[in-house]
Order: C-alpha cells, then structure tokens, then sequence
C-alpha cells in the first residue's frame, strides 16, 4: 500500500489491520468538525490539503465505543443445552480474577445485614445511621432484610420472570434488540469485533419515565408477568425513595435534595439468565462492573449464588438470604456523596450443572437532573466537589457508550481526570 510520506498518519499504520468490517478496511481521520471514514482503498486518491496533514487519525475501535455493532442475537440458553464440553472462544476470558477462599485461619468477609424494621425507624436515631453510613462507605452494598414489600408478589415476580426465560426461543426473540439499541433481549452489546461475551441471556428495558417505555417491550409481555411486574415496579419505587432519604440524611444531604433528584427518576429493570456452564472457570456470568445507577435493589430468582463483590482488593462470594434483597451502592451515589460512600465492584461467575437466574432494579436521577455532588453536603462541608456535574441524559449517553469496566466510568467523572476515550474503556447499560 502506498501512502504520501507528507501524510502523518504513516506512523500510525498498525491501525489499519484490525478495522476490517464487513470485509473491506476502514480507518477515519478525526477533524476538527468530527470524523469521516474512507475505505482505505481510496487513501492513494485522498486529496492531502493542510488541514488534512493536521489530522490526528485515530483507531475505528474506538469510534465503535460509541456504536454498539451488530451481533448474533440468538439465545445463549439454547447453545448451553447442546453444548458438552469446550465453550466457543468468544466466551473464554483471557484472564479471571480468582474467588477469595477462606484458609482456615481467617473468616469469609460477608456483606453486611440491615434490618429494614430497625432503619425505617430510625427518626433521629443517630446510631442507625452512622451504621448505614459506614456500611455504604466501607462496603457499598448490603442484604436488606425485612424490607416490607409483600412475600406472595415477590414469590410471583420471580415464577414469572423464571417463565420468562423458559419460554420458546422464538417467542424470546420477539423482544430482541437491533444493533445500535440497548433496550430488549440480547446478550452483551459489543463495541468491538474481538470482544468476550458474558456468559448470560439478558432483558434489559426502561421502565420510568412511562413515556420513555418501549411499546413492544412491557406492553407486550406475556399478561401475567406484565401485571406481576407493574405492581413490582412499584412496591420497589417506594422502597427506593425511601432507602434514598435514609442513605442521603446518612452522608448529610438534604431529604428534599434526594427527593427532588429521585423521585419519579429514570428507572430500569434486567432479568438475565445464567445457563449452565461446562467449563464455569473459563468465563464469567457478568463482567466486573460498579453500576451507573443511584441504588440498585437485587432479586435473586433462583436458589443459586453467583455473584461476588470486590472487597480490599479480593472477590467475596455473595450468599444471599432468602426473602432478602441486595442493594448496591451505584456510581451516582459515590458521586452525590462527594467520594464519601463506594459503588461497589461486582461480577456474577456462573454454575456447571444449575443455572441462575437475577432480576435488578435501577433507580436514578430523572434525565432533567443533574448528576454531581450534592449542593446541600458540600454547603455543610465546604469540601470542594471531587467529582464533575453532568445532565443525567449525558450522563447516560456517555456511560451508554463504554464497555463494562470495572471503576473506570466513575474514576472518569472526578474533576481533574478526564481522560480521552481508550477503545477498552467501554460500558453497558443500567
Ligand atoms: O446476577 C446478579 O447477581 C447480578 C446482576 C447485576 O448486578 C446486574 O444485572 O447488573
């Protein structure tokens, strides 16, 4: 291939071989009005004017961060039930942080217990909620038990959602997601061609604000889980808003301020499944996340456990409680808190012979919102805000955008640390 010595994009010519799609290669100059892709073909013939020799011209995976690709949408479900032994490569994962398992000597650290009989009434009771403070702070994530929301719904929640998954492939495949959407039945959204693939079947869809419902989504399901899931959706609202005053009033931030971000906020819901794995060491069920979110309220569906936090460096198994939920600390709330609470890391690991089933609620901000430390803390602090403040719509768009990773969207939004876009650094969505 011949290009223009003049040209400088010549120092950078490993990017050309790993953006091929659809078999032809593709590379894009980044200007100062944005990119434009040419078939690398047409290099020889691209006229070279000065503001083109200024370009700086950047790998096409990480224009792909912004724009999920098209995948193979069928269900992993069906594969795990023909499959015998070794799992196809693009779900083996290069390198699994292991699971932390106890000596002997020292104890398995489990997440932290909270009894929502002693909390909800808590009023002016100081010691309950420097107990929820630290716990927030230091863990980042709890069983509440006693939460108060009626057992013979949460029972039917989860037949329903177990019914869900057990339906015909066909009829799944009815609420699949298309490339560049978010919202429906799929697997992992890819952001690049070689990406791993979690070992999971998803549902992933908005459910508040009503109108930002997708009408073939909710409003088609199946009547039963339908009605099961509304009146879910709202028992947990309620239960939300009022974790969200306790948490805030915790860390000093104004009942109304919480209110007025939460209330009626963006919220979604993802029922994924976890299919039985042959060689369970080789992949992971969910890849190492903390979520965007404000909280996130967990329903283990079956009586498997999976899913692990990152505590002190080492990943602790989760051995949930039945008739409990888990509720994590997400990112908004690190934020909100100005540093002071943690979002917790976790990942899900999968079982050889059972599968698993979750379904986890996020509450957020509404998308008017804004997203940064809270005005009434930092006015009682006077500590300066740690973290920068954005629209909770951008907020979305821009963590809609990266690949799942660990920590890395939240270290992004400190002041002070905003650091371009890497092709690894991509997310999914909450
Ligand atoms: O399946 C689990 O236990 C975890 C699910 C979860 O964290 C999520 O869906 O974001």
């Amino acid at each position: 291939m011949h290009v223009p010595a003049s040209y400088s994009v010549i120092k950078h010519m490993w990017y050309f071989y790993n953006v091929r799609l659809c078999n032809v290669s593709f590379f894009y100059i980044k200007e100062h009005y944005g990119c434009v892709f040419y078939p690398i073909t047409s290099i020889n013939t691209y006229p070279l004017t000065k503001t083109h020799q200024d370009c700086t011209l950047q790998p096409y995976s990480e224009m792909a961060s912004s724009q999920p690709l098209e995948q193979d949408h069928r269900s992993l479900q069906e594969l795990a039930k023909v499959l015998k032994q070794d799992v196809p490569h693009r779900y083996v994962q290069e390198r699994r942080e292991p699971t932390y398992v106890s000596n002997g000597i020292s104890h398995l650290p489990t997440i932290p217990v909270i009894d929502m009989n002693d909390v909800i009434n808590i009023g002016s009771d100081i010691n309950q909620l420097q107990n929820l403070r630290s716990i927030c702070q230091e863990w980042g994530i709890f069983q509440l038990v006693n939460h108060g929301v009626d057992k013979m719904l949460v029972e039917k929640m989860k037949k329903e959602t177990v019914e869900f998954f057990n339906m015909p492939v066909e009829e799944k495949l009815r609420y699949k997601f298309e490339g560049g959407e978010y919202e429906g039945y799929g697997q992992t959204i890819l952001h690049a061609q070689d990406q791993k693939v979690d070992w999971a079947d998803r549902f992933y869809m908005i459910t508040n604000p009503v109108y930002r419902r997708k009408s073939n989504l909710l409003p088609m399901f199946p009547p039963l889980l339908r009605d099961t899931m509304e009146k879910y959706l709202q028992e947990l609202q309620k239960l939300s808003m009022t974790l969200f005053s306790l948490i805030g009033e915790a860390v000093d931030i104004e009942r109304q301020e919480m209110i007025e971000a939460f209330e009626d906020g963006m919220q979604s819901v993802r029922m994924t499944y976890y299919p039985p794995c042959p060689q369970p060491e080789l992949v992971i069920g969910l890849t190492p996340h903390s979520d965007a979110a404000g909280i996130t309220i967990l329903l283990q569906i079956t009586d498997v456990n999976g899913l692990e936090v990152k505590k002190d460096g080492v990943w602790i198994p989760v051995n949930f409680i039945p008739d409990a939920f888990v509720v994590n600390v997400g990112d908004i709330l690190e934020i909100m808190s100005n540093g002071v609470y943690n979002s917790i890391e976790h990942r899900a690991t999968v079982n050889e012979e059972k599968e698993r089933i979750s379904l986890a609620m996020f509450f957020n901000p509404k998308f008017e919102a804004e997203v940064g430390p809270a005005k009434t803390l930092l006015s009682k602090t006077g500590n300066p805000p740690v973290f920068k403040t954005l629209i909770m719509e951008q907020y979305l768009k821009d963590f809609f955008s990266r690949k799942l990773n660990g920590k890395t969207f939240l270290e992004n939004m400190k002041i002070g640390n905003e650091k371009p876009r890497k092709p690894d650094h991509i997310t999914h969505p909450q």
